[in-house]
This record gives C-alpha cells, structure tokens and sequence, in this order.
C-alpha cells in the first residue's frame, strides 16, 4: 500500500512544481487555458466544476476490491417561483485527483465535488436523493438546510429514494456532503459540494472553490490518522492553473469558496491582493474587510469579494504550506480594463 502511494507522488511531483512555478511566475499556460472555460461560474443548473476524468487506471485501496464506475448523472434542478425541485444521485465513478492519478470516488452525480446548488434566499426546496449506488446506503447533509438531522440526514438504501424539504432561510456558502457512517470516509472518498444561497437582490458567486483533501490509498486509517496525499481546488491537483478564473481591472469579482475537509483547515489568501471583503459563512450580515489571510475550517464556506488595481496574474492558494505544496493553489489572470 505505501509503495502505491509513493509511486503516485514520483509520478506527480514533477508535473506539479512545474505547475507552481507557472502560477508563480505568471506566465505560461494561458494559451492551454484558453481552449476551455476556466470560470467556475455557478450556473441554475448547477453546473459541475470539475468531470469526471477518463482513466484506465485505479488510486487502490478501498475501493480496489470492488470497482465500479457508474455514468455521471447530472443534477437537476426544476424552479417554479421560489418552489424548487432538486434531482440528486449517488453513485460510484472514477474521477482524476491529479494529473494520471485516478481515484474511484464515491460522489454525488459523478463528480468530485458535486454539483454546486445554487438557491436564493425564502426558496421552498424539495430535494430527491436517488441512490445508484448498488453497494451502499449514502445521504446527504445540507448546511443550509435548518431542519432535524435524525429525520431527514438519514441514509437512503441502495436503489432507493428519498426526499429532503427544506426553507433556505439564511443567505451563505455552505458545504452539503454524505452523512453516512463513517461520515469521514463518505466525505474523504468524494461526497461533499457547495450549496449556495443568495439574499434576493444578490447576484450569484463569480466563481466557486471547493477544497478539499485526497487520501492514498483511500484507506480508513490514513484517512484518519494519515496525511493527505493531495489538497486540491475543485477536485484536481492543477487544474485550476490551467484553467484559471479570469476578471478584469477595477471590477469586483466574488469567489465562494467551501472547505470539504474532511480534516485540516484552509488558509485562503490570494497573492498580491487582500480580500477586500470575506463574508464569513458567506453571509454579508457578518463581513471583514482587507483581510490577508482567512481560516476556513472544515464544514464552513466564505464569500470573497476581490477588485485589482494592475492586471496580471494572481496565485490563490491555501497559505498552509503543505497544503500548497500537495496542491491547494490556483490563479486568477486580471486583465486590463480594455480587455488585454
Ligand atoms: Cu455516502
């Protein structure tokens, strides 16, 4: 097992300094960028940040006794006023957590995070979850959702479904994941995404980061007492270096940005700026102004407004070392208010 993960990170290393090295350097890889849609922008239908990669290969592990890899199937969200309906499933599918690194996830809808719910405040939500899975009962925590966990967090049996009603009464970024036992696992194997809600005269998050941690082999006890192989933006190690989020100067442009964990806490900072706003919890009932550096635990989200003065290129990054060095790093490229 420890010959698999180190053989992982031979395999890596390389690809990722040359990655930092770009992001810090700013330059380099805007002509890969170009060809795919770097902003992850939250749409109604809310639009995976990251697919499902197509890999031959497995991370090992937990899942190596039984791989499946179920077809992603998307979220869908149906609105009627403020009445909204929720599709979700559960399912088993191989995903990419590093450039050639394959890692059968257990997710929501096929990717890693899962879809990004995007909701407005007052909305009437009924959300159903339908489990694919054939090996195992998963669920789903939402933290917008203000109801009784033990009636409505509850696992849904393999080809089951049930269905979550709920009020989005308070704006914020908010994490849902599994909350099946044991929950550390569920959430470490890939079951976690960003719920969002918008007071009603807000405009949606310009883009959305969920960070989370990658654990190989995907064992229980290195998920437990083990350090994280990865800490990725999005689900992948890099990727939100080749596909940078992209703003121009002088305009305020807002990030929600989610920490899944499951375990170590996000020092999100963006190099070369401050945070000129960072609504804690996403709520702006509780906003900080200019802040360098902001501690998103486990389970919590933040809405960051950002405005640049020069365009250029800005790392973001988790300004825990480790977790930049195992991955937790991303760029914004700023263009100047004429476009270049
Ligand atoms: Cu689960």
């Amino acid at each position: 097992m420890r010959s698999a993960h180190r053989f992982a990170l031979r395999r890596l290393l390389p690809g990722v300094l040359v990655l930092f090295a770009v992001a810090l350097s700013g330059c380099g890889t805007n002509s890969a960028a170009a060809g795919k849609e770097g902003q992850a922008t939250p749409s109604q239908n809310g639009g995976p940040v990251h697919a499902a990669g197509n890999s031959d290969g497995m991370a090992s592990g937990a899942g190596a006794a039984r791989m499946i890899s179920q077809k992603p199937h998307p979220m869908q969200i149906v609105r009627h006023g403020s009445d909204v309906s929720i599709q979700m499933y559960t399912e088993e599918t191989k995903v990419d957590v590093a450039p050639g690194v394959p890692f059968h996830a257990w997710t929501f809808d096929g990717v890693v995070p899962g879809p990004v719910i995007l909701l407005k405040q007052g909305d009437h939500v009924a959300l159903t979850l339908h489990n694919l899975d054939p090996l195992m009962a998963h669920s789903i925590d939402l933290h917008a959702a203000l109801v009784a966990p033990n009636r409505n967090f509850i696992d849904v049996p393999t080809g089951q479904s049930r269905t979550i009603r709920f009020v989005a009464s308070v704006p914020g970024v908010f994490l849902y994941h599994c909350e099946s036992e044991p929950m550390l696992q569920h959430i470490a194997m890939g079951m976690y995404g960003a719920v969002i809600v918008t007071s009603k005269t807000a405009a949606p998050p310009q883009a959305v980061i969920v960070q989370s941690e990658i654990y190989t082999p995907p064992t229980y006890a290195n998920m437990l007492d083990g350090q994280p192989s990865y800490v990725v933006f999005n689900g992948e190690v890099g990727q939100m270096l080749t596909h940078p989020l992209r703003t121009a100067v002088g305009k305020p442009f807002t990030i929600a940005f989610v920490n899944a964990g499951p375990n170590e806490s996000s020092a999100f900072h963006v190099v070369g700026s401050t945070l000129r706003t960072v609504d804690l919890s996403g709520n702006p009932a509780d906003a900080l102004h200019d802040v360098q550096t902001v501690d998103v635990p486990p389970g919590d989200g933040i809405l960051v407004t950002l405005q640049f003065s020069q365009s250029g290129v800005y790392p973001f990054v988790s300004h825990d070392m480790r977790q930049f060095a195992r991955g937790a790093v991303g760029r914004i490229v700023v263009a100047s208010d004429n476009g270049k």
